[in-house]
């Protein structure tokens, strides 16, 4: 029998809803915990889960989700337990806005926008297991949020504390750093745009930085992108340096130091102390207001309250103008015995290291501005090692790249043209360390310091405590109440989840308050002494539900624990994550952390989460700009989808180039792969014939499985399509049709295009679905040519010409010509000079 594929045409939507209701209803992806997989054969594949916005899926979303789905159905054919699932991270203030404008309650919005989502993503053919699916908004899920935030609580891993914090008026709440951006117009929010200030609140926070060194020295183990391990790196900021105590002038020597009469200093280059030419304290360090002297005060307290109202960001800001006061007071320099004036200025953070510096003009960037501005003396105490002895001597009219002002004696007047010199060098200047190098220096002088007892070695941290409050209405309430006296009860576990209470009002009090704070029916419980107390208003944030959602899909329906430990060990650690970079730092850092808590706790079995990272590229829009709506340049893939399938747009996403790189859309691309399928669909006829495959044919097919099988292993989905688009090339010039290597192609297509695959597979009288097909495996022998024809020449001539295997060594290829007959005859009488072998082409022979 023989009806050609075209009989009906390629009607991928009939074929992509039928296929989409069969795994649905047969459940082909619904996994368990099935014991006869042994461990290695157990993968766990996770995409980030969206945030469920109005707007619906965007075409960046299908990128990573078909990526990972490839994956995961290739797993399965090799006879994988394949964990795959999804969910939604539904809380989170666009819920919340749109609520105040419209009124419609955040829950209703929230529903709704998952509806939609999972409605898009099923079009997709995507090979979730929707029985795990878990949405962060729902009380059965957030109950378990907040008993893990019970647990870090109880173990003193969250405290409250007054802190500077982002308040947006506009939006009535805190908001985190990385919420807020630094315009031309002042700090203003991410979303709405709306002014934002400096105001100190209290906070919830999560001692995250009791875990910086963990999280660091792990990156090492992890199979991420070294771009991400080196951002997370940096984020946490590990720095090696040296404490030093700087006794203040009016300290009396048979005194022994202490926190009012020394200042304590963190510096990393303690090998250019003897340059030290004044201090500097954050304008908030406690000493601030005992040494300033009478004359300062006014001026001092001044310049704190503007400090006050600055960012750690502005105040770090490289390119701003250094600003400061004296406080009228000295200190001396341990090491050159001089008295250096105290100042403050903003530059200089609280938070960081002991929030005092020594400043050192001639070798910081920041101390030289602020040192010009204030006129303070500069002393050149390291040299580069390839300069001239003469440096030091160095004169204004001098062109090195240290010509500042130098001497031991750091009164000088540092008012000419000066420049600077950051780098490790040799030290000059600098008593008994001069000559010694900057390592060397560091070390010696620490040491020194620390036989005297005012220095020791020091590791610092940039990683700060995570402010995990919000005054927000759609995000997990904190479950703790406060006692009259402000004690705080944790909820008891059996109490959880505190849910949400229904709201009319969503709009912040403008105080810096949660809505919640408004509902006193809420806030306020009654106990059982006929005391009142009131609850925590504050919810938590929306990277709060994200930590831990990979555990929950383990065993997503536990209504007793966060998720059994017997699901937990088969799955875990996950071992391939895909999504966005734009996560590399918070929500990897973050989950990372509550990862290694419940690691302590015994709860999880590894001490990381995630043991691959890959990052999809962003897809730009048509015109090579980033998609947004007001570029117009927003590619929908609803309509896409219904022009031409899901099939079409999986295979366009990931033809568009390598997975990690940023590419840019083109619609006349996704025809092309519609033209494509158009092709395979036309090899219908395939399926019911028997004819013998050509040898060339067969071979083709093989070499094509090898590769597509390396090429999805190692994410390379662009070059595999690239392959399977010649294999087609090939069946398509073919006059006989066959079966067999038919079926093999539809089986490696059947990942990438997974909905044409099976009504193929089905057409051809398979009764069960692909999915769980055996992948196919290559035939060695036919990887390799057999054999290639060689041409002999003469002087450059073509004399002859042999078959011979492929890939003989050019000794073999030469023997191979010297032995032809006819050859033979030509080069008879004549010497030859020289032979020149190409292999698998060709040998000539020189000869006169
Ligand atoms: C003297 C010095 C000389 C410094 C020099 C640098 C270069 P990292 O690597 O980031 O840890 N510093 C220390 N505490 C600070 C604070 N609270 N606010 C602002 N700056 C602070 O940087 C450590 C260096 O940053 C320290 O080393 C200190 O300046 C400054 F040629 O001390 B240094």
């Amino acid at each position: 029998m023989k009806i050609g594929g075209n009989l009906k045409g390629y009607n991928f939507l009939e074929i992509e809803q039928k296929w989409q209701r069969y795994w649905d209803t047969e459940k082909t992806f619904v996994v368990t915990e099935d014991p006869s997989f042994p461990p290695e054969k157990r993968k766990y594949i996770l995409d980030m889960f969206p945030y469920p916005s109005a707007a619906g899926l965007h075409v960046g979303h299908p990128e990573g989700y078909t990526a990972t789905d490839i994956y995961c159905r290739y797993l399965r054919m090799r006879g994988y337990n394949v964990l795959h699932p999804m969910g939604f991270d539904s809380f989170g203030l666009p819920a919340e806005n749109y609520a105040i404008q419209t009124g419609t309650h955040p829950s209703v919005s929230t529903t709704k926008n998952i509806d939609r989502f999972r409605k898009q993503i099923k079009r997709l053919g995507l090979s979730y297991d929707w029985s795990r699916e878990v949405s962060t908004h729902q009380p059965s899920y957030y109950k378990w949020t907040q008993w893990i935030f019970l647990q870090l609580y109880k173990q003193g891993l969250a405290y409250q504390e007054d802190i500077p914090v982002w308040f947006c008026q506009e939006l009535g709440t805190v908001l985190a750093n990385e919420e807020v951006l630094i315009t031309k117009n002042g700090p203003r929010s991410e979303r709405g745009n709306h002014p934002v200030v400096r105001k100190k609140l209290r906070q919830w926070m999560l001692r995250i930085t009791a875990y910086a060194e963990r999280l660091l020295s792990d990156l090492d183990t992890l199979d991420w992108p070294e771009s991400i391990k080196s951002m997370q790196r940096n984020w946490i900021g590990k720095s090696h340096g040296t404490e030093v105590v700087f006794a203040l002038t009016t300290k009396r020597p048979d005194e022994a130091y202490n926190k009012e009469n020394s200042i304590c200093v963190f510096t990393t280059r303690v090998d250019t102390i003897f340059g030290a030419s004044y201090l500097v304290l954050a304008p908030e360090h406690p000493l601030v207001s005992t040494i300033t002297k009478e004359s300062q005060t006014k001026e001092v307290t001044e310049y704190q309250k503007r400090a006050s109202l600055k960012s750690d960001l502005e105040r770090g800001d490289l390119s701003k103008q250094k600003t400061g006061v004296f406080t009228g007071s000295y200190a001396t320099n341990p090491l050159t015995n001089t008295d250096v004036p105290i100042w403050i200025s903003d530059y200089v953070m609280l938070g960081y290291g002991t929030g005092a510096i020594m400043a050192v003009p001639s070798h910081d960037t920041r101390d030289l501005a602020f040192a010009r501005t204030y006129k303070l003396p500069l002393c050149k105490v390291v040299e580069p090692y390839d300069t001239p002895e003469a440096s030091t001597h160095a004169s204004a009219s001098s062109s090195t790249d240290f010509s500042v002002n130098s001497g031991t004696d750091p009164s000088a007047n540092p008012s000419q043209e000066d420049t600077i010199f950051t780098g490790d060098g040799k030290l000059i200047n600098s008593g008994q360390f001069t000559g010694l190098s900057s390592a060397e220096a560091r070390k010696k002088i620490t040491q020194w310091l620390s036989d005297k007892a005012i220095g020791t070695h020091k590791v610092q941290y940039k990683l700060r405590d995570w402010i995990f409050s919000r005054q927000r209405y759609w995000g997990e309430p904190i479950p703790l109440y406060f006692l009259q006296d402000g004690s705080i009860v944790p909820l008891q576990e059996s109490d959880l989840p505190l849910t949400l209470p229904q709201v009319d009002s969503y709009r912040p009090a403008g105080t810096g308050e949660s809505p919640l704070a408004a509902i006193d029916s809420w806030k306020t419980i009654a106990l059982s002494n006929n005391e009142h107390a009131h609850r925590e208003t504050n919810t938590m944030p929306q990277w709060a539900g994200s930590c831990w959602y990979y555990l929950r899909y383990t065993d997503p329906h536990n209504a007793d624990l966060l998720a059994d430990q017997k699901n937990i060990a088969y799955w875990l650690p996950v071992d391939l994550y895909v999504g966005g970079a734009e996560h590399a730092v918070l929500h990897l850092l973050y989950a990372r952390f509550w990862h290694k808590v419940l690691y302590d706790l015994k709860i999880v079995p590894t001490s990381e989460p995630f043991l691959k990272l890959i990052n999809q590229g962003m897809i730009l829009g048509e015109d090579g700009n980033k998609m947004s709506k007001s570029l117009g340049n927003v590619v929908n893939p609803d309509e896409l989808l219904t022009t031409y399938g899901a099939d079409a747009f999986r295979m366009y996403e990931m033809f568009m180039g390598p997975l990690n790189q940023e590419k840019p859309w083109s619609t006349q691309g996704l025809k092309g792969l519609y033209r494509f399928l158009n092709k395979v669909w036309s090899l219908t006829e395939y399926a019911f014939s028997t004819e013998p495959c050509p040898t060339e044919v067969t071979k083709a097919t093989h070499k094509t499985l090898y590769k597509v099988t390396h090429d999805i292993e190692s994410f390379s989905y662009n070059t595999a399509i690239a392959h399977l688009m010649s294999l087609v090339t090939l069946l398509l010039k073919q006059t006989v049709r066959f079966r067999e290597e038919w079926e093999l192609f539809i089986l490696m297509l059947s990942p990438f295009a997974p909905h044409i695959a099976e009504e193929l597979w089905s057409l051809a009288g398979h009764t069960q679905s692909l999915a769980y097909h055996p992948w196919p495996q290559w035939k060695e022998s036919y990887l390799k040519d057999d054999d290639k024809e060689i041409v002999f020449q003469v002087n450059g001539k073509v004399r002859s010409k042999a078959r011979l295997a492929s890939d003989l060594p050019e000794s073999e290829l030469e023997a191979h010509a010297l032995a032809d007959k006819r050859i033979k005859t030509f080069i008879a009488d004549k010497a030859i000079k020289k032979i020149i072998v190409v292999k698998n082409k060709l040998v000539n022979i020189v000869a006169s």
